[in-house]
């Protein structure tokens, strides 16, 4: 699937610079194009990767170019006021390639949660192809950072396809501060965007009869979906087996790159594809849900070829199936013939029940 991607305040820029390196560092190209908006230009300057004409500035007279300090309503009079510009700086995005527009935001922000459904609004005036948005959730229990994102979750709610959730509370580790973790939180986000995106790229396998994931599958998953989350596992293949270093590289080298799937052990494969898939479905989630609340879900396995068993993924899907009682599953495989990882990427949408966003409403009614 081959997205825009924009993000919308700091945590929106940071996010999508991580986004832009993971891009460049993978074989396939998701990425149409990325870029930042910010009413923060120091922001904007500290980004690493994203180039410099794809980064952008709004609302300098509102905020003197140092963000909003956590005022939606300065950011929403300063995007008010620029609609026009700002999408003018995202149309060259656009391109006719373009399947879908990520836009990428922390909710609790002035900037990001104040701007973001305007941008998505704006942007919808104009294109007919969906527009998503990766939606951070504050942590903690601040009473105004609850109020100011679940407006902005709400407002977004109305205005975009669909809304991926990442939930800080559940992935910082005690003491930590979002600003000392943001580093590892963005990194564990964008693996995740990264494959999901990558997947719906992948072209189909001449080694093996496998079935891809394409764009329109990663669409009809999440359209019309309020809230989706992203779970994740990986595995290094093979690495507990053998004595030597060097055997063990010949024999990683010797199966990963056949193309014969009896090159490998079967019950060593089904079993990796089972425990990965176990894994991605229990671990944690970009943010917590109650599974059977979901109305379909989409796997991507990505891996070796020849490890990609046809009926290990068959059993997983179903296994899948009971878990969220039934919905509709989607799955798909990318097959990576020169890595040495097997990795399943879980997308469960059309969620209703997030114990986080209860959490985030409680303080809301406590608020008032
Ligand atoms: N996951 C993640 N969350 C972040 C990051 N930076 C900030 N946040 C969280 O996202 C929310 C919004 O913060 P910012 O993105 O800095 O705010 P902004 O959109 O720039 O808005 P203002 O600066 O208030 O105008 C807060 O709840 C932060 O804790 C980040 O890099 N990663
Ligand atoms: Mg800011």
């Amino acid at each position: 699937m081959r997205v825009a991607a924009i993000g919308i305040g700091g945590a929106g820029g940071r996010i999508v610079d991580r986004l832009w390196r993971d891009y460049e560092r993978r074989e396939t190209a998701y990425l149409g194009t990325a870029c930042a908006v910010d009413t923060d230009t120091q922001a904007l300057n500290r980004l690493n990767t994203l180039p410099g004409d794809q980064r952008h500035s709004f609302g300098l007279l509102e905020t003197d170019g140092d963000g909003t300090d956590r005022d939606r309503t300065s950011a929403i009079a300063a995007i008010e006021d620029e609609r026009r510009e700002v999408r003018r700086a995202i149309d060259p995005l656009v391109t006719s390639d373009i399947d879908a527009i990520i836009l990428v935001t922390g909710l609790a922000g002035g900037t990001g949660g104040g701007a973001t459904a305007q941008i998505a609004d704006a942007l919808a005036e104009i294109y007919t192809i969906p527009i998503y948005c990766v939606s951070v959730l504050p942590a903690g229990w601040d009473e105004k950072e609850a109020v100011d994102a679940m407006r902005a979750l709400k407002t977004l709610e109305a205005t975009v396809d669909g809304q991926i959730l990442f939930d800080n509370e559940a992935w910082l580790t005690s003491g930590q501060t979002v600003d000392e973790a943001a580093e590892s939180l963005n990194g564990t986000l964008v693996t995740r965007l990264g494959t999901l995106f990558a997947a719906g790229e992948a072209t189909e396998s001449k080694s093996v009869g496998q079935s891809v994931v394409d764009a329109s599958e990663i669409i009809n998953t999440l359209s019309d979906s309020r809230f989706a989350t992203l779970g994740y596992a990986s595995q290094e293949l093979g690495t507990d087996e053998g004595t030597g270093e060097s055997n063990v590289i010949d024999r990683l080298r010797s199966r990963f790159f056949a193309d014969e799937s009896d090159d490998i052990d079967e019950i060593e494969a089904y079993d990796a594809v089972e425990t990965t898939l176990r894994r991605a479905v229990r671990d944690k989630l970009t943010a917590e849900c109650t599974l059977d609340s979901a109305d379909s879900a989409l796997t991507v396995f990505a891996g070796p070829p020849a490890w990609l068993l046809r009926d290990a993924v068959t059993d997983g899907q179903r296994w899948l199936a009971d878990e969220l009682q039934s919905p509709e599953i989607r799955s798909g495989d990318m097959p990576t013939p020169d890595q040495s990882k097997l990795s399943v990427l879980v997308l469960f949408s059309g969620i209703t029940e997030m114990p986080r966003l209860t959490e985030l409403e409680t303080l809301v009614e406590e608020a008032q």
